[in-house]
């Protein structure tokens, strides 16, 4: 057989979803550029995985669930956390993913942000920093390795899973122009700095 995708390289697609896209409720400048790119990219791997921020309306990194503003900080039992717009709320448009984005690629779509007390930037582990999220067990089940981070934000999301990638012993690169940030108080130029530090590959 010709043109075998490696089985050991996963691109992990993190969070296309309508609420970080121009118009939604926590827009990413220019969140909707990546979205051709990351489905060409698609072709090159054996494995593809969605993941979707996915809150519920009494999710606690909700400003208006504390009447506070949106992008101050708060301190929670696992430490401080930003408080959000409300946004990706499940089963709503703007929890759904980008249209354009080819969803139909994916083997799996891991959902994350679903317990009202604690949000999940990484794809790996909620914020507490312990709690799973079971993307650990799947690439080690399938026996993948070589992991490839795209989509929204660098800063956030995309970073935090990269760290948690990177800890976990896998082979981590971060494709930046298929990624935009959020970029808060620094927090870009800071993650780009803890990315490098442990390892991860910025393409
Ligand atoms: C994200 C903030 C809140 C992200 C998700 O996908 O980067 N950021 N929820
Ligand atoms: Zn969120």
């Amino acid at each position: 057989m010709t043109n075998a995708l490696p089985t050991t390289n996963a691109l992990i697609v993190i969070d296309v979803q309508n609420d970080f896209c121009p118009g939604g409720a926590l827009a990413v400048k220019g969140g909707d550029e990546i979205v051709a790119g990351i489905n060409a990219r698609m072709a090159d791997f054996g494995a593809v995985v969605l993941t979707q921020d996915w809150h519920p309306a009494r999710h606690s990194s909700f400003a208006s669930n504390h009447s506070a503003d949106p992008f101050s900080t708060i301190e929670m039992p696992y430490g401080p956390q930003v408080l959000w717009p409300t946004h990706c709320v499940q089963g709503t448009d703007g929890a759904a993913f980008h249209n354009a984005l080819n969803a139909d690629r994916a083997d799996l779509i891991i959902r994350k942000g679903f317990r009202p007390q604690i949000d999940s930037y990484s794809a790996f582990f909620e914020n507490d920093q312990t709690t799973p999220t079971g993307l650990e067990g799947y690439m080690r089940n399938r026996g993948l390795t070589k992991l490839t981070l795209v989509g929204l934000a660098t800063d956030f999301c995309v970073a935090y899973s990269a760290l948690d990638a990177a800890k976990l012993g896998f082979d981590v690169t971060v494709q930046i122009d298929l990624c935009r940030a959020i970029d808060l108080d620094g927090s870009l130029a800071g993650m780009i700095a803890q990315m490098k530090a442990v390892g991860v590959v910025l393409a």
